[in-house]
Formats: C-alpha cells, structure tokens, sequence
C-alpha cells in the first residue's frame, strides 16, 4: 500500500516546496511538486491531506532521560510513555543514555539499558554512553561500542564531584580517544567543584529555597567549563565536542569564541532556556519552584540570555535544540526529599512540547521555518550519525509529521501525555499544532490520537558523523 501526503508544504532544512509525498513501506519514495502536477492518487492509496500544513520531518530529540536512576529516584517516563509523548509532539526519534558509573563496566551498562528501553520504545531510539568513571577499561570499552553496538558519542560530566564528574585529566583522555576515533564527546560542562561550595555556603546561610539552586550555579561557572572543554578538545587533537544544554549568554559567548579558533564544537540549548526563567518561576519558594528546578538551571530573564540564545539559534552558533527531557512527579519526587533545593531532583520534562515550543521562535521571527526543522530533526540526525533521518526526501525513512499552523496548542498536566503530575509550561497556549505523526511508515499518532504499537521502534546503530571528521 502507498501512502500520499497530498496538498501541504514540505519543509526541510534547506527549503521549502509545494509538493506531495509517496510513502512506500518503510520509506520514502516520491516527493513531486504540484508545479509538476504532484501525484495522482490511486484507488489503493491511502491519502492524507495537509491542505493549509506543514509537512517535516519527524524530529529528532537527542538528549532525553527515560526511567532515569538518579541514586534517590527515577524519572517518572518510562520508555514505554515516554516515547509515546514523544510521538504526540511529532519526535519520531530519541536518543537516551546508558550510564557508566565510578568503578562500573560500561559494556554491561549499555547492555543493560539496551534490554529496557527494546521491549518498550514506540519510536525509534539510540543510545548515548555516559562514562562516569573515565579509567582505562572504560575508554578501551567505549571504543569498541561504535563497532559492536553502533554507539557514536559519548558523555562526560565536569559538574557532580563524587558522583559523575571527571577532573581535566580525564576528560582530556576521554577527548584523546574521541579525536582518534570520531565518536562525538558530549559534556555538561558546570564547574562542579565551585558549584559545591557555593551549594554548601548557601545552605550554612540557611538559603534553601529553590531560586538558590540556580543563584549557587551561576553563568560564569557555565562559561568557564565550557571554556575549559573546548580548549581541551583542541589540545586533544580536535575531538568533536558537543555542549549539553547551554544555557546562559556567557556560554554561548564562550562557543561562539572557541568556533573562531576553530575548535570542533557544538552547541545545544533546550526549550525551558528559552521559555522560561528565574523570575518566572524559582522565586515562587516551595512548592511550585521545586518544578523547575534543573540543570544547567533556568537563567534571569534581566540577563538577556533568551535573546541570545535564540539568535544563537538563528546564526548556527548553536546547532540543536533536545528537551533534556527528565520528569519527575511533584508530590513524591520534587517535593519527596526534603525542603531545601539541593535535595530536589534536577529535572524538567518536555518530551512531547519541543517542537510546539521551538516553533513560537518561528512565529515571533526568531528563527526561520528551515531553522526550526534543522534544529530539531537535521542537525542532530547529522551530528550523531542517525543514519535515514532529519529530512523529507527520497529513500529517507518515512518518519513524517504534519504540522497545522493554524491550530493551538494549550500545555497542561491534564492533558499531555507525559507521567508527570505537572507541566512547568502549564497553561502556555502556543500557536500550531502536531496533527498527524507517521514513524518508518506506520502513522503513529492520526488527528492528534496515539494509534502506534507497542515497542514497535527500532534501535539505531548509529555511525560517526561525517558532518564533523
Ligand atoms: N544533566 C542532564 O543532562 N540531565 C539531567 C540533569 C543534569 O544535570
Ligand atoms: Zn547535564
Ligand atoms: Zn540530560
């Protein structure tokens, strides 16, 4: 059977057409403009109209945190409802982390977390390598996963002493091997040692509400890790380096300077940098801060930061935007361990809003349609080596989203579809909407009702990217 996307506009990375759309099991077949015509549907054909819509690719969320064990808690999205609130906002594929930890063997890690998210996932979905404890045998294991198990990117910490963090020594190995290899190093780059003493002084001073989780984590900390990460890339031998969840004016400022020297690195901001702030919701003090905590945190909206990041967006300083998707409930999670914020776990889910958040940039001028669709699907299928993804073309996978413009979107905890008992977005009506979600052929979410199978999505074996060798 062929499936017709008739009468929309296609939007990719690098244009947009008037054109219709063959889907032919799996994949894409036919893309014919209705300048030449467009496509005739047969009597066999499945049609789905996108009169008056936006026809782009189903996106790619790189940065996402299923059933996340944080020590204390775990995130409140399996993989099973995780991914199916991925499929409601258009996101067709994720990419979450297996974990290595201090001591741990990363090649059990990876199977380990292999073994969850297969049995669950409805969309398609990879694995990043956290190295959480950078010794020998990890950097000899996380080598050989590109050939055994597809893995292309790794991830480091400078923030969490005692827990995730890397000093400079090893994450300097760890960038040695990636230079070496191509497999792109991912770092939440804070500097950790610095933050823990201003958390311990805070909390001395009896300052615990939740505003003093991101007052204790300031820009300049963001900035200088970032900093040290890019010049350790570079003295590495120019390891591919991608910065998690930019936050801050001052980082920005810092990739944009280590771009000109020509470092090998990339950046990523997420939708709660640029829809969010310290105003808006961290002086609220218990109970509803505790929502928003998270990490890198939300930044003050005086500070320019959301202006700059969406023109870094709009200039390609910073090259993707994932939701760093990490839900948890409020009563027994945020609020579960105690009221003082260094006891709340980090986190804000967004799985199922990237695309409706990203595209209010588009409304207000901030960045282009293209943009939009290169930020959230193309540059990160690229950047991590998602082969068949992030574009509407031939012999693609037929991961397509119809995106109604026409329509709004109102965020609320009663109706998404992520297990979260809130939304830090609560009440945000947005212009556009997702209507209908196909993944590898199959439509998965019709007029806005889920309508996938269960574990149907497939794992990625992914290849290092050619974009950045
Ligand atoms: N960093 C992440 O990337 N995700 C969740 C928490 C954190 O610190
Ligand atoms: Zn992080
Ligand atoms: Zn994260």
């Amino acid at each position: 059977m062929r499936t017709l996307f008739v009468n929309g506009t296609v939007v990719n990375a690098d244009g947009q057409t008037e054109a219709d759309v063959a889907v032919v099991g799996e994949k894409i077949s036919q893309i014919v403009p209705r300048s030449g015509g467009g496509i005739t549907p047969g009597p066999d054909d499945l049609v789905i109209d996108a009169t008056g819509c936006f026809v782009v690719p189903g996106g790619v969320d790189a940065h996402v945190h299923m059933e996340l064990d944080t020590g204390t808690t775990v995130s409140s999205d399996s993989f099973a409802s995780g991914t199916i609130a991925a499929a409601y906002g258009g996101t067709t594929t994720i990419i979450d982390f297996a974990e290595q930890r201090s001591g741990g063997n990363v090649l059990e890690a990876f199977e380990k977390r292999f073994a969850a998210a297969e049995s669950q996932c409805v969309v398609d979905w990879g694995l990043h390598q956290i190295l959480g404890g950078v010794d020998e045998q990890a950097l000899i294991d996380a080598r050989s996963l590109i050939a055994r198990e597809g893995v292309a990117s790794i991830k480091l910490f400078m923030a969490y002493p005692g827990r995730l963090y890397s000093d400079d020594g090893q994450i300097l190995r760890a960038l040695q091997m990636c230079a070496d290899t191509g497999l792109m190093a991912m770092v939440h780059a804070e500097n950790g040692l610095a933050i823990d003493v201003l958390v311990e002084q805070a909390i001395a001073a009896g300052n615990i509400t939740p505003d003093f989780h991101s007052r204790t984590r300031p820009p300049e900390l963001e900035a200088e890790a970032v900093h040290r990460a890019a010049v350790l890339s570079q003295v590495a031998g120019n390891a591919p380096l991608y910065i998690v969840h930019v936050s801050s004016s001052h980082a920005l400022a810092e990739i944009v300077s280590a771009r000109t020297r020509g470092v090998n690195i990339f950046g990523e901001t997420c939708p709660q940098y640029l829809h969010l702030s310290l105003e808006d919701h961290l002086g609220q003090g218990w109970p509803n801060g505790a929502g928003f905590i998270c990490s890198t945190p939300l930044r003050s909206k005086h500070d320019h930061h959301q202006a700059d990041l969406w023109d870094g967006l709009r200039y390609d300083q910073l090259a993707v935007v994932s939701t760093d998707h990490c839900p948890f409930c409020m009563r027994e999670q945020k609020l579960g361990f105690g009221e003082s914020f260094q006891l709340v776990p980090n986190g804000i889910g967004g799985v199922e809003h990237r695309l409706d958040l990203m595209y209010q940039g588009v409304v207000a001028g901030h960045i282009s349609l293209e943009r939009w669709v290169e930020v959230c699907a193309t540059a990160p299928a690229r950047l991590f080596g998602v082969p068949r993804k992030g574009s509407i073309a031939v012999d693609m996978d037929a991961d397509v989203v119809i995106y109604d413009p026409a329509a709004t979107t109102v965020i609320s905890a009663e109706t998404h579809h992520m297990n979260m008992d809130y939304s830090a977005y609560e009440g945000m009506a947005l212009a556009g909407a997702v209507r209908t979600v196909m993944s590898r052929g199959d439509v998965i979410v019709n007029n806005g009702q889920f309508v996938g199978r269960a574990s149907r999505g497939r794992y990625l074996r992914r290849e290092v990217s050619q974009h950045i060798r």
